[in-house]
């Protein structure tokens, strides 16, 4: 006897209505963020969890699953065999080795290179149609690795680069102007690293354009604040390690939204990173770098023609020039 009666007359579910499906590959503490905020915000009909490590992964799967009950209707699976992740529209890569005491970056990224060898083949041939979103560090130089070992059109392959360090930018700013980080539209581009750039001449609230404002009301803004608040953001990646172990819960709703953006097709513009040659005077080579871009459920769908000052054009390409060099140490 069926728990149910069933009612003849309902209709039968529109068949319009898509399936949709994110993979988490990595268990971590980002993924693990990431994974929670996608639940929260009722993005999917699947979410599947991918890790090396069984017992974490399973433990990490029941967690989630124990909270159906205060949730959206979302089924979740975790399996350490890709095939689990068959048919996905979204699959977030945050997988990654950690640095072993005195090991060198360069080390790291080699390790890591090792590693998506064995994540991004399988990802591609189970999910052909897929968007790869790449979040392990160094990303701009991971997302490079993927679209290579993919095979996929670059719009089909984005780092979540800056986006991070762009909400922590807007964060610092509505902090010092005392306004509200979504009113302040800032972007930080280039490298997801040291050599990122702070666009200040286009930064602008509530459609004012802050700096011009400030000239023409002759208030005087000190270059060296406006520095500070650049450093302060690339030195809160470390500060937060060094006082938690970890960053977890900002990565999370940032690459939260980034899925959003594709899976519900907002259009909205976000500093990721993306195939970068050609853009800007970018032309040492093929690069991926954070660069203000338009997505939506095909992926990068373009990128912004932001107005930049003739040195912040110079430190974008620097920044490309940073990345290049990693990359040709690494021999590709
Ligand atoms: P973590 O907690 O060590 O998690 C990494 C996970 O990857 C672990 O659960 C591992 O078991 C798993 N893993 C390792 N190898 C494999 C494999 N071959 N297949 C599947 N799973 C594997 O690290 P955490 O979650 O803190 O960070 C993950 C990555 O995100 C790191 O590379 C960080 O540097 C990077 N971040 C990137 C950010 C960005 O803005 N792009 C921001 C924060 C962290």
């Amino acid at each position: 006897q069926a728990f149910f009666k069933s009612i003849h007359s309902a209709a039968p579910p529109s068949p319009t209505k898509r399936h949709t499906k994110i993979s988490v590959i990595g268990a971590g503490n980002v993924g693990m963020a990431i994974a929670q905020t996608i639940l929260t915000q009722d993005l999917v009909d699947e979410l599947v969890l991918i890790d090396a490590k069984p017992d974490k992964l399973r433990g990490e799967m029941l967690d989630l699953q124990h909270a159906a009950a205060f949730l959206p209707r979302t089924k979740i699976h975790a399996s350490v065999d890709y095939a689990i992740t068959v048919g996905s529209d979204l699959c977030i890569v945050t997988a990654g080795a950690r640095q072993n005491p005195g090991e060198s970056r360069l080390n790291l990224l080699q390790r890591n290179v090792a590693l998506f060898k064995n994540i991004i083949p399988p990802l591609a041939r189970h999910s052909p149609d897929t968007i790869l979103m790449i979040v392990s560090n160094p990303v701009d130089v991971l997302t490079y690795i993927s679209w290579k070992l993919s095979g996929f059109p670059s719009n089909r392959v984005i780092g979540a680069g800056t986006n991070l360090d762009s909400s922590r930018f807007r964060f610092l700013i509505a902090d010092h102007l005392d306004v509200n980080a979504q009113d302040v539209q800032a972007y930080i581009v280039g490298e997801h690293g040291d050599s990122s750039v702070a666009l200040w001449s286009s930064i602008s609230i509530g459609g004012v354009p802050v700096l011009s404002f400030l000239e023409k009301q002759q208030i005087a803004y000190e270059k060296e604040t406006l520095e500070n608040i650049h450093k302060a953001v690339i030195e809160s990646a470390y500060e937060v390690i060094r006082l938690k172990g970890y960053t977890s819960w900002a990565i999370g709703y940032s690459v939260a939204n980034l899925a959003r953006s594709v899976l519900r097709d907002q259009r909205k513009i976000h500093p990721v990173s993306v195939l970068a040659k050609g853009f800007y005077g970018i032309d040492g080579g093929e690069v991926f770098l954070s660069l203000p871009a338009q997505i939506g459920r095909g992926g990068v769908m373009g990128v912004t023609n932001i107005h930049l000052t003739d040195e912040e054009a110079q430190r974008l390409r620097d920044s490309a020039k940073t990345i290049l060099e990693v990359q040709s140490q690494l021999g590709l």
